[in-house]
């Protein structure tokens, strides 16, 4: 199967492109080839998108909706064979493929209702009869650009509050999970989503990105992927002005306080550092633990990671699925070495996994770090697979401290019984997602996603606060009074 471009509402058969397989992380299997696109295929595609954005702007948002609600519906018929397509792509769980592609559909059902809303503001003015107001609109076409780990969910909380908004898009899809992307467009042409409204372009290298982010008719460039690319994503933006929505990296923790019921923590733990085998921006990394629980909690959770299933997703029996590819496992493999020269103490994992289908796949063994201290580099850096280091504290105010003491940002959680530390610690963990007695994953899309520091730029993916990425603030001013009338001037006391 050969993935071509969709741009104008067709899949493009281009003469001469060139392919790059898709592989399929659990079996080696290759699924399809996508095409690698040059910058002259991202030029054709903003020439679509401007002339449909054009069209698009004016049909009203309520209407703009039904389409939306359309492709929910789509995808909620078809969500069997999506979660299929996810799993063998990217290799998470059937079980987590079809969570993922619920997301989807819960965001175009949002995003659908966001569409009779889209509130602006009246205020009033200075001047007698006269009339002020701010509405959204939309900025024109945009470009998204989004990673392999959530191949479906990131897109929508990227491209349905651009649709509902007025916006034509450009999705340039990760080069590791072409095959939902490809899907989705199937979706949108079944919807009967205007041509030239979704444009998709793949991509392998910079080229695609960075003719992205060039472009001067592409206005807004909405990221998710890694901190090193989203800085570069950010310079170059910068240079040309756009306006850059950044997710990247974490370094996420759970807290778990002596008075915490640890068998939850466990559970809650398990569950965000292993699941999605440990490759989702909000997993758990870290876990900050009371000097008079560690031991107890560690017992407890080596017990329930002896017992953890790990092998191809389409299995329902299995838990942990491979990781995307070699070069991952080689990168979460690297850290083993590192921690243990750093001092930590490796109690389990930090292997490779052969024999048999492992040997197809890329499996890591589920790993556990103990005697980690917070200037450790495996307590610092993105590791992006399953390994967690357990960090000993003395306080609640130490592990607030340490949890805080990372350049990212994203999400944090904590464990305790006492509802005055739990609502301290929502207060005071630095990240723009917090929990409360449940692990670090599981955001819902109604609310905003991202994060603080190195997390982000100070935009959110996902919630109402993804329109104002993709609106632009219009400020107007109706005079009715039929004179003159000199703001800051005339209405001097
Ligand atoms: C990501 O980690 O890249 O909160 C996205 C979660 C999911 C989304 C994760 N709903 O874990």
């Amino acid at each position: 199967m050969k993935l071509t471009n969709f741009v104008n509402g067709e899949f493009r058969q281009e003469a001469g492109a060139d392919f790059v397989p898709v592989i399929n992380p659990a079996t080696g299997e290759e699924l399809a080839a996508v095409q690698r696109s040059t910058a002259l295929d991202v030029e054709e595609a903003v020439k679509a998108a401007k002339a449909a954005q054009k069209k698009w702007a004016l049909v009203p948002a309520p209407k703009r909706a039904d389409y939306l609600y359309e492709i929910g519906r789509l995808m909620k018929q078809k969500k069997e064979q999506l979660a299929a397509v996810l799993t063998k792509e990217m290799g998470k769980v059937i079980e987590e493929g079809r969570g993922e592609v619920q997301e989807g559909i819960d965001m175009a059902f949002y995003m659908a209702g966001e569409g009779r809303r889209l509130f602006g503001e009246t205020t009033p003015s200075e001047l007698a009869d006269k009339f002020a107001m701010s509405v959204r609109a939309p900025i024109g076409v945009v470009g998204l650009i989004t990673p392999w780990n959530f191949p479906v969910a990131i897109a929508t909380w990227k491209s349905f509050p651009a649709i509902v908004a007025g916006n034509a898009f450009i999705w340039k899809p990760a080069t590791e999970t072409p095959m939902m992307a490809y899907e989705m467009a199937k979706i949108f042409k079944e919807a009967g989503l205007p041509d030239g409204v979704a444009n998709i372009v793949f991509g392998s290298g910079s080229e695609v990105g960075t003719a992205m982010i060039e472009h001067r008719d592409i206005r807004v460039i909405s990221f998710t992927g890694s901190t090193d690319t989203g800085r570069k994503v950010a310079e170059l933006g910068g240079r040309h002005l756009k306006k850059v929505s950044l997710e990247m990296g974490g370094k996420n923790a759970v807290i778990v306080m002596d008075d915490a019921d640890l068998d939850l923590a466990v559970d809650g733990i398990l569950w965000s550092a292993f699941g999605t085998a440990g490759q989702r921006c909000t997993a758990c990394s870290r876990v900050i633990v009371h000097r008079d629980v560690k031991e107890q909690l560690q017992q407890r959770l080596l017990e329930k990671m002896d017992k953890l299933t790990i092998g191809d997703g389409m299995d329902e029996s299995v838990k942990v699925g491979p990781v995307i590819n070699k070069k991952a496992l080689e990168k979460i493999h690297s850290y083993i070495e590192i921690g243990q020269e750093e001092g930590a103490e490796l109690v389990r994992g930090g292997e490779i996994l052969t024999g048999g289908h492992y040997d197809k796949g890329n499996y890591y063994a589920p790993t556990l770090f103990s005697g980690v201290t917070s200037e450790m580099r495996i307590a610092q850096e993105e590791i992006f697979g399953p390994v967690i280091s357990l960090i000993e504290v003395a306080s609640f105010e130490e592990a607030i401290e340490v949890n805080n003491g990372v350049i990212y940002g994203l999400s944090s959680s904590i464990f305790t019984a006492d509802v005055n530390r739990a609502f301290k610690a929502q207060r005071d963990l630095d990240t723009g997602i917090v929990y409360i007695n449940a692990g670090t994953t599981g955001a819902e899309i109604h609310l905003p996603f991202g994060g603080t520091k190195g997390t982000g730029n100070g935009h959110r993916d996902s919630g109402v606060a993804a329109i104002d990425v993709f609106t632009e603030w219009k400020s107007i001013y109706v005079d009715f009074s039929g004179k003159l009338q000199r703001a800051q001037i005339d209405n001097e006391a």
